[in-house]
């Protein structure tokens, strides 16, 4: 049989490695066949949920930047400052911590999702057409964020206008200037050529792009012990392989925007400049809490706690 698994990226990216991995894990090691769906043939990612939730397909990737309708707890990502920008602790937290791994797997499945795993695809970067080094400087700067109530919200405390757009609609929207700005992982802003429609990346150190791989919980319920093993093996199999895969890969990225573009300002804030973001995180924690009440409060709690048993070591 074949297991069909959409993505939101392209093959070569980041999901597409991941899903690359997982496919080869589950066919070397079984009859099943996986098909993976790249981003754009099955439509966008609130598209492909649907989808899996339908059964129509056995597994997505869609990052919790979408999810937020369906599972208001997974904005927990964009409460801005919380994950660490320290790679190896960032993926010491992914692998270890209990709020990953397990409580938002009983939130997931809720919708009759099966959380397989969740891992990080870089440290977000903002691409503008003018500099940034304050939140004034995103006064009037219609600033593209993924169609989630929480990033919304922070972009309006980070001093932007936030305009949720599907992916489809970002390279299209920079180059028109229906909007001037937008956040990614520095290999996608490369890979998808954002860098042509943009003028300054500038980092500021306040988000980590985080994915989240689950299957249809129906469809993983009715497999066998065996299969259920084989799933969750290439499920932790591509998580080492997507890690690993990651290293060096952002410097790469931001060498290759540089030399394709030349022109591009790159500008890694000081920690006095990151100060006025990171006090507006506050308030985006408190209006995190005041959309999800208790359940969210006692994931942010958890992840707090998770986070700091990886600093501790
Ligand atoms: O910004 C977005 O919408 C897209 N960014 C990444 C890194 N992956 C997929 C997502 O659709």
């Amino acid at each position: 049989d074949t297991w069909k698994y959409a993505i939101e990226e392209a093959i070569n990216e980041v999901q597409g490695v991941y899903a690359t991995k997982f496919k080869e894990e589950i066919e070397a090691n079984s009859d099943h066949e996986v098909q993976i769906f790249p981003y754009g043939t099955l439509g966008e990612s609130a598209d492909t949920m649907e989808q899996t939730q339908a059964g129509i397909l056995q597994f997505v990737d869609q990052s919790p930047g979408f999810t937020g309708a369906l599972i208001p707890e997974a904005q927990v990502f964009f409460v801005p400052y919380l994950l660490p920008t320290d790679t190896e602790k960032l993926n010491e937290f992914f692998r270890t911590s209990k709020a990953i791994n397990e409580d938002f797997m009983g939130l997931y499945a809720e919708q009759g999702l099966e959380l397989l795993k969740m891992f990080p695809e870089g440290e977000v970067a903002m691409t503008t057409k003018e500099p940034v080094h304050s939140p004034e400087d995103l006064n009037e700067v219609k600033f593209r964020v993924m169609t989630n109530p929480l990033l919304v919200e922070a972009y309006q405390a980070f001093g932007a206008t936030p305009t949720p757009l599907p992916w489809g609609e970002v390279y299209g929207g920079l180059q028109t200037n229906i909007i001037q700005g937008q956040e990614n992982p520095t290999s996608f802003i490369e890979s998808t050529k954002l860098y042509e429609v943009t003028d300054v990346i500038t980092y500021a150190g306040h988000s980590n792009f985080t994915t989240a791989v689950m299957a249809n919980k129906e469809f993983y319920d009715g497999l066998s012990d065996g299969d259920k093993e084989l799933v969750q093996n290439a499920a932790t199999a591509a998580f080492d392989y997507i890690l690993d895969y990651q290293k060096g890969l952002e410097k790469e990225a931001l060498d290759a925007i540089k030399e394709a573009k030349p022109s591009i300002e790159v500008n890694v804030l000081t920690e006095e400049e990151r100060a006025p973001f990171k006090a507006a995180a506050a308030k985006v924690e408190a209006k995190f809490i005041e959309m999800t009440g208790d359940s969210g409060k006692a994931i942010l709690d958890q992840m707090k706690a998770d986070l700091e048993a990886v600093s501790a070591d």
